[in-house]
């Protein structure tokens, strides 16, 4: 008989190390990657790389209802795009609400998101942490009947899952950690975790409350985030909504920078996997990355009602 990993649902097996599902005695109930992120938050396998059109395909045949998980900071084209891609009954929930700025209005977030990226569906944030809206989601799963718990890998699926249902799936920092889809059975509603969709990005999990940080920049100066360096052409002042532990500072240009990127007034210029910077004013801005993308502010700005 089959044991199946009650962190992963991964198939245990004793026969190869290097191997998903391992564990070195087929009585746990673990395996040894799952024990590893658990307890000691070690990643010692990568795990099954998923193919997203692959996902996509299965989430649409299952037929259920799909909750669509993304934190506030990872919303940008490739996630909707995604996003829109799924053909079920669905809605669009930001996770990790207890990590948005205070200064922060969210039903004019919501109302945002809807507008920027053309959404018809409900969007709902939540937290599992602070577990507000939690009742929200139940109330879905209790009209819905089969849900599946969709979105990008490390987006709190799983942990909305346990906040939810009293479970305890494996979550970690780690990308890829949930590697199959986990059935539940809640009182007669199936409830779906799916496995996360990937992407080349970074993958930065925020753990603090976001603290905005605002700096001017002019001619003569730039900000740096590790060695992201973006520079505007005029005076401006720029807001950064990102993890608080990145390496980020005002600092002198050095050297001759390429200022083509056009940002309208009251623009985010958002760093793919990262969050995102608002800009004050139209300027053109040098960035010395490619994984980047111009939008109307989702916090307000010259696009606000
Ligand atoms: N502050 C905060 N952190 C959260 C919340 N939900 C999840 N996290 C953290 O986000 C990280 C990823 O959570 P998971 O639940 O493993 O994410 P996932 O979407 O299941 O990821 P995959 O299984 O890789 O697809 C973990 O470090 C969690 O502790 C939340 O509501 N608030
Ligand atoms: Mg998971």
């Amino acid at each position: 008989m089959t044991r199946k990993c009650m962190g992963c649902r991964s198939i245990l097996q004793v026969d190869n190390k290097d191997n998903i599902g391992y564990t070195p005695d087929i009585n746990n109930n673990l395996c040894m990657r799952c024990f590893k992120l658990k307890h000691y938050g070690k990643l010692i396998n990568k795990g099954k790389i998923q193919d997203n059109e692959q996902l996509i395909n299965k989430i649409n045949k299952k037929n259920c209802y799909v909750i669509f998980v993304s934190d506030f900071l990872n919303i940008y084209s490739d996630v909707i795009e995604v996003y829109k891609k799924i053909k079920c009954n669905k809605c669009l929930v930001i996770t990790k609400s207890d990590l948005i700025p205070r200064n922060i209005i969210k039903d004019k977030l919501k109302k945002n998101i809807k507008r920027v990226y053309d959404i018809e569906e409900d969007v709902i944030l939540v937290s599992s942490e602070s577990k507000e809206n939690i009742h929200v989601i139940r109330d879905i799963i209790t009209r819905e009947r089969n849900v599946v718990i969709s979105g990008f890998t490390n987006m709190g699926k799983s942990s909305l899952i346990n906040t939810l249902l009293n479970k305890d799936i494996t979550v970690s920092k780690s990308v890829n950690t949930t590697q199959e889809f986990i059935r539940i059975n809640d009182n007669g509603n199936i409830v779906i975790d799916a496995p996360g969709f990937m992407n080349n990005y970074y993958n930065d999990v925020v753990c603090k409350k976001i603290r905005p940080i605002t700096y001017q920049i002019a001619c003569k100066y730039c900000i740096h985030i590790n060695d992201i360096v973006i520079a505007s052409n005029v005076i401006n002042n720029v807001t950064i909504y990102m993890n608080n532990k990145l390496d980020i500072s005002k600092r002198r240009i050095r050297g001759v920078l390429d200022y083509t990127v056009r940002v309208p007034e009251g623009s985010d210029l958002v760093i793919k996997g990262l969050g995102f910077i608002k800009f004050s004013k139209e300027c053109l801005v040098a960035i010395n990355i490619g994984d980047y993308e111009i939008r109307p502010s989702i916090i307000g700005g010259t696009y606000e009602d």
